[in-house]
């Protein structure tokens, strides 16, 4: 490994999304969203998507871990551990209770600029995604979601306002968190919360996936193109989230199914990056007889605002096997047509592969494809955590993953040059899982007492990877 050091303005950091760590979903004027409507889940039991607040259920998102009224001392603890940079995302609910209005909410844009405030203090830069999950229940209620094309004009809106608002102060941007896992759309957790659409209630459930996927890709654009209006400076990127997708074996077709399966993550990389529609995708409409609406000017909209960067998430690798392609009806998270785990690497406790080496590989093959910089923002080891009895959380499993991850993420950047920007760990402070709705799947740093049955204090607490990660910071990732 060569003795360089990675770039000095490396944005090292943390991520984590509004919904997961907030609470408060009522306070400040704040209107309902999708994922405040999602209940907790269980092991192995998939969260329920219900229709509307039910006193009935368990919303863990309604109070998550309190960031909403105790950011000033999560942000002190982000700045002990020397974050460069922070990555959440802004709550539409917060802005646009509803989603519709004409106004927005004053009371959301102050907890924002106040948030950021305290961020800017420690020098610390906020990465805000625009859209991680959180669009107002009632577009979902009144319009339908994003089938309908009035949700582009609304997100477009409420986007301008917050571009406007927090221009100096927040220069790094994302659209839609994920946009890609709407593909698995079998799975309605990720469809519905992406969209507000679950696809399998539709005749031609794929269709209407791809035509929301249509009104995003134009609302993205719209955003991009108008934040660089508002202010040249800012840089708004694109984010997915990537699972290379390994040829279970070196028989050419699995070779050729690997390929072609990947193109459920390029597809959202062509047109965010590149512009434009690929041919592939072209052809499997035509194929498929499947007519996606679009407007005059959308094509040319597409190509103005190429987003700046590719933000992305990875957790894991998945092998797939062509003669397995009809085997899996992908309802689950792992859930790609034709995947079997793989045999060459180990899997957490929720499945999830664990391969620092698909790490390198995801920057490179991504990095060669679009020469665009990119941002890893999310990464990280889900687990069950044990508080010992003086207190000390000794998460080596939690290091040891990272470690890993960011030996190969250095490789990348230093023997293969790929441009990137910055390494924001998910779950920085421990919160609500996304898939299961759960305390006790954890990421942190931060230790956070609140668990599944209901008890804990809220209290904050360093972890053993708080110390660890550091002083990965103060090295600028020399000391791992
Ligand atoms: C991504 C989401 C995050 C986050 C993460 C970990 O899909 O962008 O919101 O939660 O995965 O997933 P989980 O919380 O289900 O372990």
């Amino acid at each position: 490994m060569s003795e360089q050091q990675l770039p000095k303005d490396f944005l090292w950091g943390g991520a984590v999304a509004a919904h997961q760590v907030e609470g408060g979903w009522d306070q400040g004027g704040k209107g309902p969203s999708i994922v405040d409507v999602l209940s907790g889940g269980s092991h192995g039991v998939d969260r329920v998507i219900t229709d509307g607040i039910d006193p009935a259920y368990h919303y863990p998102n309604h109070l998550a871990v309190d960031f909403y009224h105790r950011y000033k001392e999560d942000i002190a603890l982000f700045a002990e551990m020397g974050f460069k940079c922070f990555r959440t995302s802004i709550a539409w609910t917060r802005i646009f209770p509803k989603g519709d209005e004409l106004e927005p909410n004053e009371a959301g844009l102050q907890f924002y600029d106040d948030l950021f405030d305290e961020l800017l203090k420690y020098n610390i830069e906020p990465v805000i995604t625009l859209s991680h999950f959180e669009m107002p229940e009632h577009l979902v209620k009144e319009y339908g979601g994003w089938l309908n094309r009035k949700v582009v004009d609304f997100f477009v809106r409420y986007s301008e306002v917050v571009l406007k608002r927090y221009q100096h102060k927040v220069k790094y941007w994302m659209t839609f968190n994920e946009i890609n896992n709407q593909r698995n759309w079998r799975y309605p957790l990720f469809g519905y919360c992406n969209s507000g659409v679950i696809f399998t209630d539709h005749e031609k459930p794929e269709q209407a996936m791809y035509q929301v996927l249509h009104h995003q890709f134009v609302a993205s654009a719209q955003v991009v193109k108008l934040g660089h209006e508002i202010n040249p400076q800012l840089q708004i990127g694109c984010m997915l989230a990537i699972v290379p997708l390994y040829p279970w074996s070196c028989h050419p077709d699995d070779v050729m199914f690997a390929q072609e399966s990947m193109r459920e993550r390029y597809l959202f990389g062509d047109v965010h990056l590149r512009g434009y529609y690929p041919s592939y995708i072209l052809k499997e409409w035509e194929r498929k007889g499947y007519q996606i609406e679009m407007q005059p000017g959308d094509e040319q909209a597409l190509r103005d605002g190429c987003a700046d960067y590719l933000g992305f998430s990875y957790y894991m690798s998945n092998a797939v096997q062509f003669s397995a392609k009809d085997s899996d009806d992908g309802r689950h998270i792992e859930g790609f047509p034709g995947s079997r785990p793989n045999p060459h690497v180990k899997a957490s406790d929720w499945g999830w592969q664990i391969d620092p080496v698909g790490l390198r590989y995801t920057l490179n093959a991504f990095w060669e494809r679009y020469q665009k910089p990119m941002f890893i923002v999310e990464n990280g080891f889900g687990a069950y955590d044990t508080v010992e009895a003086d207190g000390q959380i000794n998460d080596d499993y939690r290091i040891a993953y990272l470690q890993a991850h960011i030996e190969q993420m250095k490789i990348a950047v230093l023997e293969d040059g790929v441009d990137l920007m910055g390494y924001t760990p998910w779950g920085c402070l421990d919160c609500v899982s996304f898939t299961t709705g759960q305390y006790n799947k954890r990421y942190g740093f931060i230790h956070v007492d609140k668990n599944d049955d209901g008890t804990g204090t809220m209290a904050r607490s360093k972890k053993k990877s708080f110390d660890w990660y550091k002083q990965v910071i103060a090295s600028n990732g020399a000391n791992l």
